[in-house]
């Protein structure tokens, strides 16, 4: 367990707002920015990539962590394999105002996913449904709900919480909580 965590068996919902609930028809997630040729996916084109089904631990900075969650959905790299980026920073946007930034580093090499399954089954709205980013390797204000997109962007630009004097980085190992941890 990362210091200062302790263990919850329910599946706690922290959202900074409303829930957003855009039917599956009309969603699309993007990438683009500073990207040779943005991209954009239909949920069926998504859902026709290879998946991936995975277990995890997430960790969530009010000090909750839930162990050993199942999850299925698109790795990052199956999707950034698709543009062509020089840039290090990205900002991933939702449905509602929220954002959150992070590197290209800390979503490459099988280190998040776009997730639309929770346990075996689609992934409740109040959890982000129809699908989320999951970077379990952060604090899960990291793990955008609703996501629509992936911005590349030149420099780093804090996101909702980042801005709001929540760690950029956010790692729950070395307890990464606020700016000057
Ligand atoms: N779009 C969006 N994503 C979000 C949030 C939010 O308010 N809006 N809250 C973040 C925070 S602070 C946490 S702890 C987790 C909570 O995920 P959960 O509600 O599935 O437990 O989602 C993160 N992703
Ligand atoms: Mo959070």
């Amino acid at each position: 367990m990362p210091p200062g965590q302790y263990v919850v068996n329910d599946f706690p919902v922290l959202s900074a707002g409303p829930t957003p609930r855009t039917s599956t028809d009309e969603w699309t997630l993007t990438i683009d920015g500073a990207v040779d040729t943005a991209r954009t996916w239909s949920w069926d084109q998504l859902r026709e990539l290879p998946s991936e089904t995975f277990t995890t631990d997430i960790h969530c900075v009010t000090k909750w962590s839930k162990l050993g969650t199942t999850w299925t959905g698109v790795s990052l790299d199956t999707l950034l394999a698709e543009v062509e980026t020089e840039a290090e920073y990205l900002t991933a946007w939702c449905d509602g105002d929220y954002t959150t930034n992070l590197t290209i580093e800390d979503i490459s090499d099988g280190k998040a996913w776009i997730a639309y399954d929770f346990d075996g089954e689609p992934l409740d709205p109040e959890h982000g449904g129809p699908a989320r980013l999951l970077v379990p390797h952060l604090y899960l204000w990291k793990s955008a709900k609703w996501i629509r997109g992936i911005s590349f962007t030149p420099y780093d630009e804090p996101g909702f919480w980042e801005a709001a004097g929540y760690h950029n980085h956010g790692d729950p190992w070395r307890e990464q909580r606020y700016w000057n941890d």
